[in-house]
C-alpha cells in the first residue's frame, strides 16, 4: 500500500480520498486545509466591518461580493478536509477552542478605508502566490478546489489594487491614507507565507509529499519581487529601509521580519485574535437554530420519502 502511495507521489498522481494514505499524511493534511479554512472565514471579518462604509455603491458591491467570495472558499475547504474523515462540527470546535490556528495576518484591525485597498492588494496577493502553488498539490480535493479559488483571488487582488491606485492618484490627504495602510499591511503580508525555511518545521515532510509546492521563503520572495514595482507604479514606498534590487541575484534584497511579532500573534495575543475568535463562536451560537431546523427539515423530508417509497 505504502509502495502504491509513493509511487502515486512520484509520478505527480493525485490521492483521492478513498486511496490509501498515510495516517501521518491525513492528519497534516487535515491540519492546512482547515488552517486555510478557518482563515478565508476568519479573513472575512476585517473586511466584512467596511461593507456599510464604502464609500459608493460600486465599491460596495465589490467589496461584498469579495467578502462573499472567500465564505465561499471556507466553505469548498471545509468540504475538501471533510473527506479526510473528520466533521465539520470538529473542525469549528478546533477554531473556536484555539487548538487550530488560521491566518496570523487577520489578527489586525482594519482602520481606514484605504485598509480594504491594501488587504485586497497585498493579502490577497500574498494568498495568491501561495495559492497557486497549491493548485499543484498531491492531495486532489485540496488541488480542485484551489484552482476556483485562484481564479476569484486574482478579481480581489485587482479590486484592492484599483481602490489603492485610486486614492494615491487622489488629494494629498487619500495618497497619505493609502500609504499608512501600506506602512501597516506590508509586514503582515509578508509573515502571511510563514517562518523561515530554516525555523519551518513542516516544510521538509510537505515537500516531500508534493503538499507544499514551493518553500515559504521561496513564495516570501516572489511575493516582493512581484509587488515591489507596483507599489512604484502607484507611488508608494514600501515600508523596508533596508528593500533594494540586488541585480546579481535577480531578485530584492529586504529587512528582517519581527519574528517576534510574528509568534506573538500566531500564539494568540495579536491585537485582534480575541476579537475575531468571539466573533466567530457568536456566529456559530446565533446559527445553532438554523443548523437545527436543517436538520429537522432533512429527516423530515427522508421520512416522507420513505412513506411515499413504501
Ligand atoms: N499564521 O512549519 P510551518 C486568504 C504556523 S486566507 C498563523 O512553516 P506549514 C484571504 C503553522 O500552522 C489564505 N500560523 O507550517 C481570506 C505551524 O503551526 P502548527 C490563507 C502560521 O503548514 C480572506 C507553525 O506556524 N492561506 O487568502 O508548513 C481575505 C510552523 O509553520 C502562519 C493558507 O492558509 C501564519 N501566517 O506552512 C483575504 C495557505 N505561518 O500547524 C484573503 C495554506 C505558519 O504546527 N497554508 N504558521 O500548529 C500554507 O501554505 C501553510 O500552512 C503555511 C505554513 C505556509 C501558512
Amino acid at each position: 500500500m505504502e509502495a502504491i502511495f509513493e509511487n502515486r507521489i512520484a509520478n505527480d498522481q493525485k490521492i483521492e480520498p478513498k486511496d490509501w494514505m498515510p495516517e501521518k499524511y491525513r492528519k497534516t493534511h487535515i491540519r492546512q486545509i482547515s488552517q486555510h479554512a478557518h482563515s478565508e472565514i476568519v479573513g472575512m471579518l476585517p473586511e466584512g466591518n467596511w461593507i456599510t462604509r464604502a464609500p459608493s455603491l460600486r465599491r460596495k458591491v465589490a467589496l461584498l461580493a469579495k467578502v462573499q467570495d472567500e465564505g465561499g472558499h471556507g466553505l469548498y475547504l471545509y468540504s475538501a478536509c471533510e473527506t479526510l474523515g473528520i466533521s465539520r462540527d470538529e473542525l469549528f470546535e478546533q477554531l473556536h477552542s484555539g487548538e487550530a490556528k488560521y491566518s496570523s495576518t487577520f489578527n489586525y484591525p482594519a482602520v481606514t478605508w484605504a485598509d480594504m485597498g491594501a488587504i485586497g492588494w497585498l493579502v490577497d496577493g500574498a494568498a495568491i502566490i501561495n495559492q497557486v502553488a497549491l493548485c499543484n498539490t498531491s492531495y486532489g480535493p485540496y488541488a480542485r478546489a484551489m484552482v476556483r479559488i485562484c481564479k476569484e483571488e486574482s478579481f480581489h487582488q485587482r479590486q484592492g489594487f484599483e481602490i489603492m491606485l485610486t486614492l494615491a492618484k487622489g488629494t494629498p490627504e487619500q495618497k497619505a491614507m493609502a500609504q499608512d495602510a501600506l506602512n501597516r499591511w506590508w509586514w503582515p503580508s509578508l509573515m502571511m507565507f510563514g517562518p523561515t525555511d530554516a525555523e519551518s518545521v513542516h516544510t521538509e515532510q510537505s515537500m516531500k509529499w508534493k503538499l507544499k509546492r514551493k518553500s515559504n521563503d521561496e513564495l516570501r520572495q516572489q511575493f516582493i519581487d512581484q509587488t515591489v514595482p507596483q507599489a512604484e507604479l502607484i507611488g508608494l514606498t514600501i515600508p523596508d529601509p533596508h528593500l533594494k534590487w540586488n541585480p546579481e541575484k535577480g531578485s530584492y534584497d529586504w529587512g528582517e521580519i519581527n519574528w517576534n511579532e510574528f509568534w506573538q500573534v500566531v500564539k494568540g495575543y495579536g491585537p485582534c485574535n480575541r476579537e475575531r475568535i468571539s466573533a466567530r463562536r457568536k456566529a456559530w451560537d446565533n446559527g445553532k437554530w438554523v443548523r437545527d431546523a436543517a436538520m429537522v427539515y432533512a429527516e423530515k423530508r427522508e421520512t416522507d420519502e420513505f412513506k411515499k417509497a413504501i
